[in-house]
């Protein structure tokens, strides 16, 4: 009797020992889970001294952030007077039932009523000055000047240099747009959701002198994933522009989204012009090659119109969205199987005119992800030590893709330069960027001058991984804020 009993309860546990074991099984992973993306929200973080370790340095410096007397915020870091021309904006965050172009609507949020928001178009000196009105955005709104070194208090991160712009308030902007190039702006509060839905827009900051190349047609195009539909210049067609033959086009190209975007140019050869705002030196003429455009990241082509065919501009990622330029037949697709690389393309300066800096301060950022998370050096958002610099010092920062796809890596407040991929040294033009793109595998060595005092978030501009923890702080020495990110203030910049 006992032994039959013992025979029963044991298929009995057989039974329900697997199911039980997976549920519990399950609930762990669900604890994790939640565990993890608890992460991505805390309860209130200070992101001056957020962390009580060492800081990132290789060079493991203490962190002296916390005591310094002479502490100067953030919010107290403004654009010093000018008498630079003024040109003033104002962009009205709504909610906005949005047209496509297509027949189809979509329900977004705006800025001035369209996504993306108004192309602002400024000159190189001009003092930009920017009223941002929030109508109806419950979780607040802020504006990021994505590429332009803004001094801190006018970064547009939520819980860092301002607190989020809550509906029927506002809060002005102002810098010199100082460097001519193609930008972009964004929302910094709960980015992965703000930019995803809408509220981005092109700056565009001309040069002060025109260059000998007068007749040129500037035609700016920003892409973006507005809620999963692929956008160009807000429409879901391509777009089309009428030009004459011999016409120099300068085409601005934005990555807006989160993936990667692969560009090729048919019916002409082109150069790349800039990246990120910059121009390269002497770049070369380009045929039948992709150019990978990270997310963030802009490049500008330079082409000519042919006598007797189209330019298409296109992307395979963006099937329905071309640009074509230009009159006569359409010219047959390219191959593109060749991808773009910066590491040996243009001229490099005359030898003695540029020396690699000797850096002040080192640091390892290894871009990966974990469980449910992305991470930098294996951990998440405010758990990663800040890079903790001092203003006046060469910085030197390995960034290194070891896994979980494309990492567009993002640094506020400045531009770095690269100068080896993968343990060589770049060998054409100097490369300036704001935001670098790598792939799995790659070690970038970049160095930045601080010299742009502040707290600056740097972060993956895929922004569902930022989102995911992939995002940390460059602070400065003695700079300190008083907004919070976290649950308690509503601040969270990358959520
Ligand atoms: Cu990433």
């Amino acid at each position: 009797m006992a032994k039959s009993l013992g025979k029963k309860s044991k298929k009995k546990l057989f039974l329900w020992g697997i199911p039980a074991l997976l549920v519990g099984l399950a609930l762990v992973l669900v604890a994790v889970y939640f565990w993890q993306i608890r992460l991505q929200k805390p309860v209130e973080v200070n992101m001056a001294h957020h962390h009580h370790e060492m800081s990132a340095d290789m060079a493991s410096m203490p962190d002296h952030s916390h005591a310094s007397s002479s502490a100067i915020a953030c919010e107290a870091i403004v654009e010093e007077d000018t008498d630079a021309p003024v040109k003033t904006y104002e962009l009205v965050a709504a909610r906005t039932v949005l047209s496509l172009g297509n027949g189809k609507t979509k329900a977004a949020r705006t800025f001035n009523g369209t996504s993306p928001g108004p192309e602002l178009r400024v000159t190189e000196g001009d003092k930009v000055v920017v009223t941002l009105k929030n109508k109806d955005i419950e979780d607040g709104v802020t504006l990021h000047w994505h590429g332009i070194n803004v001094p801190c208090s006018q970064d547009g991160v939520a819980g860092v240099s301002q607190d989020a712009v809550a509906p029927g308030e506002q809060f002005t902007y102002t810098f010199v747009a100082d460097e001519p190039g193609t930008y972009w702006y964004h929302s910094h509060q709960m980015s992965s959701i703000q930019a995803r839905m809408g509220l981005l827009g092109s700056i565009v900051v001309l040069p002060k002198s025109a260059g000998a190349e007068t007749e040129i047609m500037d035609v700016n195009a920003i892409y973006q994933e507005l809620d999963s539909t692929p956008l160009l210049n807000g429409s879901a067609e391509g777009l089309t522009l009428d030009g004459h033959p011999g016409d120099l086009v300068r085409l601005r190209l934005t990555n807006a989204g989160n993936g990667t975007l692969r560009f090729r140019v048919d019916g002409a050869s082109f150069q790349v012009a800039a990246m990120d705002g910059h121009e390269l030196n002497e770049p070369g003429p380009l045929r039948d090659v992709e150019v990978p455009v990270g997310a963030g990241q802009r490049y500008d082509l330079l082409f000519r119109i042919p006598d007797s065919h189209k330019v298409v501009v296109r992307s395979d990622s963006l099937k329905n969205l071309p640009i074509t330029i230009g009159e006569g037949a359409v010219p047959p697709e390219s191959g593109g199987k060749e991808r773009f690389s910066f590491v040996d393309y243009g001229s490099p300066l005359a030898e003695g005119q540029d020396r690699k800096p000797a850096a002040d301060r080192g640091f390892e950022l290894k871009l990966g992800q974990s469980l449910f998370v992305n991470t930098i050096n294996g951990r998440s958002f405010h758990e990663i030590p800040p890079m903790n610099v001092k203003e006046g010092e060469t910085v030197r920062i390995a960034i290194v893709n070891e896994g979980g796809g494309d990492h567009p890596f993002h640094i506020h407040g400045h531009t770095f330069r690269v100068w080896s991929k993968n343990g060589v040294p770049l060998t054409g033009s100097p490369v300036y960027l704001d935001t670098l793109l790598t792939t799995k595998g790659d070690r970038f060595e970049v160095t930045l001058t601080a010299d742009n005092p502040g707290l600056w978030m740097a972060h993956c501009h895929n922004l569902e991984h930022a989102s995911m923890g992939m995002s940390m702080m460059l602070n400065y020495e003695g700079i300190t804020t008083s907004y919070t990110v976290g649950t308690r203030s509503g601040n969270l910049p990358d959520l």
